[in-house]
């Protein structure tokens, strides 16, 4: 897991140089940091720490965190604001609660504010174009954090750090598959979607879908959107039952806290999840794994909410004019219920 302290910070640029050497792809030269200015007198005089001509300046980052939807953000945002101050960055954050326009918002004062690097989680893939460029046209270096975007020029960014969810959808998939290799067909399966348009919910569920396709009697028969929330996973499983009359046979969550919601309708429609519905999510939280103890949820694909030490690596190598590869995947597992019992006093979020 990536650590806060020193040794993590010294294991974080291990990992980033590795993924350098082993990146072999296209390196995106950083956007030329700014020379660091002795006394940059064009800082807005309300930046939190003011250039002293002759001391050495603090990076300032401006970070727009997406919200607060679920227990992995808010363990992404804990590991980010300790990283900051650990590493000892000027953390510039702002809470956009689930909106775009928040988002772009936030960033356009960032650029106002003249900070060094500025690091977002887009909500959704699409609609960055025109304040990225106002970024770059600014001179100030952009790094994605945990979700991407659909963009023409990916020159507008110079690192996309979060986790592979493709993979975490094959995962999945192919954790079902394992599970039902002796069950005859058919076999019914309710999808809940994180947030419509973002990357972790539209790659999530293709790589699910491209697995499950070696069983045509495997099919995805509900399926809708529930936002990354435990109010939200319950009222569409809710939906799902009334529509199904009970007939499903497995639920893929594209998180843990939509799990969780759907846990309680399945439990109120008078079922037991995990056992007459096989449960799998994405996430890997600590109330995830307490489920799977419990044997409510069966399998727990990880994805690494704590990109905090890393982001700062990436911030300081960018502010220091150093490259970054174009890409950085934490690492992640797969967990089954009968890892539980021993990893989930080791959940850090
Ligand atoms: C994935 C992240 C997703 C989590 C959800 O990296 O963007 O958003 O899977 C969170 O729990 O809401």
């Amino acid at each position: 897991m990536l650590g806060s302290n020193r040794t993590g910070m010294a294991l974080v640029h291990l990992l980033i140089v590795c993924c350098v050497l082993l990146a072999g792809c296209s390196r995106e030269a950083a956007a030329p940091a700014d020379p660091r200015p002795e006394a940059d007198e064009s800082r807005s005089p309300d930046l939190p720490s003011e250039a002293i001509a002759g001391e050495k300046r603090r990076i300032v980052l401006g970070f727009s965190q997406l919200g607060s939807e679920s227990d992995w953000r808010n363990a992404n945002t804990r590991s980010i604001r300790e990283a900051a101050k650990e590493a000892d960055i000027e953390l510039l954050f702002d809470n956009a609660e689930q909106s775009q326009e928040k988002q772009i918002e936030a960033i356009r004062r960032f650029i106002e504010r003249k900070v060094d690097v500025i690091a977002f989680a887009p909500v959704i893939e699409t609609g960055w174009e025109d304040i990225l460029t106002e970024a770059r046209q600014a001179g100030i270096p952009v790094i994605l954090s945990d979700r991407a975007v659909q963009i023409s020029d990916p020159s507008l960014y110079v690192t996309f750090i979060g986790a592979d969810f493709y993979e975490e959808g094959r995962k999945a998939g192919k954790y079902l598959l394992d599970k039902k290799r002796n069950d005859p067909g058919p076999v019914i399966i309710a999808e809940l979607q994180g947030t419509e348009g973002s990357s972790p919910s539209i790659e999530r569920g293709r790589g699910f879908r491209d697995i499950i396709r070696e069983r045509p009697d495997m099919n995805i028969v509900y399926s809708a959107p529930a936002d990354f929330t435990v109010e939200k996973g319950a009222e569409v499983m809710r939906q799902f039952l009334r529509e199904s009359g009970g007939e499903i046979d497995v639920l893929f969550a594209h998180n843990d806290d939509m799990a969780l919601g759907a846990i309680e309708a399945i439990e109120a429609y008078g079922l037991r999840p995990g056992k007459d519905i096989v449960i799998i999510s994405v996430d890997g939280t600590r109330k995830a794994f307490e489920m799977m103890v419990e044997g409510k949820i069966n399998c727990v694909v990880e994805c690494n909410p704590l990109l905090g030490p890393i982001l700062m690596q990436a911030v300081r190598e960018i502010y220091e004019g150093r490259t970054l590869p174009k890409r950085i995947v934490p690492p992640e597992s797969v967990f089954t219920e009968v890892l539980a019992e021993k990893e989930v006093a080791n959940r850090q979020y």
